[in-house]
């Protein structure tokens, strides 16, 4: 029970083993059809390395010896939407939560207490065993989040489901998708056809690019709510917009429309914000995008606006925050927004902490992204092949060892919504690429997130992580086998 991560809130280890079996029975409570698609993801996870398909059984009655239970009835309501209680005994395994969240959570708690090779996509020996104890665990952050920049680099709708796979088994919770920027427009908007089918036809570097119908997207966000992860969609405004103006020159200035762009410069292109048509454009933008989007934010992006005029880009997001409101979701955008009146309700992530003192003094809520911790595109040392360094190296121990509550001084601990970690693509191409920026340093990153700040630390974790080693090779990770870390 020593070996999970993010560390639970509360483990106590007892005597025994429960061992998973062909006869284990995953019994969940009748007439709760959430609860038994929950059982039969965890069979799922369970069949390729044990050759076992177990049966979700929700009929009544005394359990036969030998179950894994799900159960909502007896959650712990003060764990939150959330939390879990896990108890494994030699006779059977009870997962409790007061929301089927916290059993989805208590999943991934349980997948990493049997042995790393049921990871494997192949039939192992075993045996399946589980050692007994009871854990009691919630997230200390309600936002934990990952961003993938699909915009630099577009990548397939199968690449980010593993991504989605990857982050539920580490309980990350949010997936921020930066669906828009100067090199592509990567989301099909209905009144605006132009926008993927031109603006989303080439990507850093002259490739292919590419977009998600609106179809594919929606299954992205069905697939990631399997998980519980809320999928947050970006449209970033008003700079990093050359795609949408290649795509609708009457959005510019001069309405001379620019070729599409390729290389990875930042902060030349803006829409021209003083046009009626670009408050049409974002009105139909944000409604077709909030029509696509059951999870509550909307990301504006509102980063480096360079060639937009200050008193512009001010009025603009504000014009933009209302018009998210009026779409009954919530504006989140990057922290420059905070130079404008924002609502009370907007959200801003922080990157590079230009804005500190207004975040401080401001009490709305803030998403942590400080680069120099959470910037996964950034090389792990000087020797790392892939990536940037503006913001310096970040290796595993940067990404881990640090504390929210003191990235910005006087920002309530009440306001950090959470954390999150970008993984910006102008140098990222493959779905290999991605694991070895992402792994291992989003395991600590969701660490950070979920476990108490008292208890974690550096000199502990990196064995807790090395042992994870394993389970990521089980899980054909591409992870980066750094030099910090004690690997087995
Ligand atoms: C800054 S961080 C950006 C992105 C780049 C990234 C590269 C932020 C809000 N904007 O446009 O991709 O640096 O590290």
């Amino acid at each position: 029970m020593n070996n999970l991560i993010p560390l639970p809130v509360s483990v106590k280890p007892s005597d025994g083993v429960f061992t998973l079996s062909a006869t284990t029975q995953i019994r969940v409570e009748p007439g709760r059809a959430e609860i038994a698609a929950i059982g039969q993801y965890l069979a799922d996870r369970l069949t390729p390395a044990t050759g076992y398909t177990l049966p979700i059984v929700t009929a009544p009655g005394a359990p036969a010896p030998g179950h894994i239970r799900l159960t909502t009835a007896e959650g712990d309501s003060t764990l939150g939407d959330e939390g879990y209680e896990l108890t494994v005994s030699p006779q059977d395994v009870t997962l409790a939560a007061y929301q089927p969240a916290g059993l989805c959570r208590a999943v991934q708690t349980l997948r990493q207490l049997l042995p790393p090779a049921i990871e494997s996509t192949t039939r192992q020996a075993g045996p399946w065993t589980i050692p007994a104890g009871a854990i009691r665990d919630y997230p200390r952050f309600g936002w934990r989040g990952f961003m993938l920049d699909v915009a630099r680099h577009f990548f397939s709708v199968q690449t980010v489901k593993r991504c989605l796979d990857l982050m539920a088994y580490y309980k990350m919770n949010i997936l921020h998708l930066h669906l828009t920027d100067d090199q592509g427009w990567r989301i099909a908007i209905n009144l605006w056809p132009g926008l993927a089918a031109h603006g989303g036809r080439t990507e850093v570097g002259g490739g292919p690019g590419g977009y998600y119908s609106q179809a594919e997207y929606a299954d992205l966000v069905a697939y990631a709510q399997s998980r519980y992860i809320t999928l947050v969609p970006e449209f970033d405004l008003p700079g990093h917009t050359n795609a949408a103006l290649a795509a609708y020159p009457q959005l510019t200035r001069d309405e001379v429309a620019p070729p599409l762009y390729t290389g990875t410069e930042v902060g030349f292109s803006s829409l021209c914000v003083d046009k009626d048509v670009t408050l049409v454009f974002m009105d139909d933008v944000i409604e077709e995008l909030a029509a696509l989007t059951p999870g509550p934010y909307i990301h504006i992006g509102g980063d480096e606006a360079a060639a937009t005029p200050k008193a512009d880009y001010i009025r603009f997001i504000e014009e933009v925050q209302a018009i998210v409101e009026a779409q009954g979701k919530t504006a989140i955008g990057w922290e420059e927004i905070a130079q404008a009146r924002l609502l009370p309700t907007t959200v801003v992530q922080l990157w590079n902490a230009s804005q500190a003192a207004t975040l401080a003094s401001r009490g709305g809520k803030v998403i942590l992204s400080p680069a120099g911790h959470t910037y996964l595109d950034m090389k792990y040392d000087a020797d790392t092949p892939l990536g940037q360094n503006w913001a310096g190296n970040v290796s595993v121990r940067a990404a881990y060892d640090w504390a929210p509550e003191h990235v910005v001084e006087g920002l309530a601990e009440s306001n950090i919504l959470g954390i999150e970690a970008p993984l910006w693509t102008e140098t990222i191409q493959t779905m290999a690429d991605i694991d070895f920026m992402v792994f291992p340093r989003l395991l600590g990153l969701a660490e950070v997130g979920w476990s108490p700040a008292a208890g974690r630390g550096w000199d502990e974790y990196k064995y807790r992580l090395a042992s994870h080693r394993p389970r990521l090779e089980a899980l054909r990770v591409n992870y980066y086998p750094a030099s910090d870390v004690p690997w087995p």
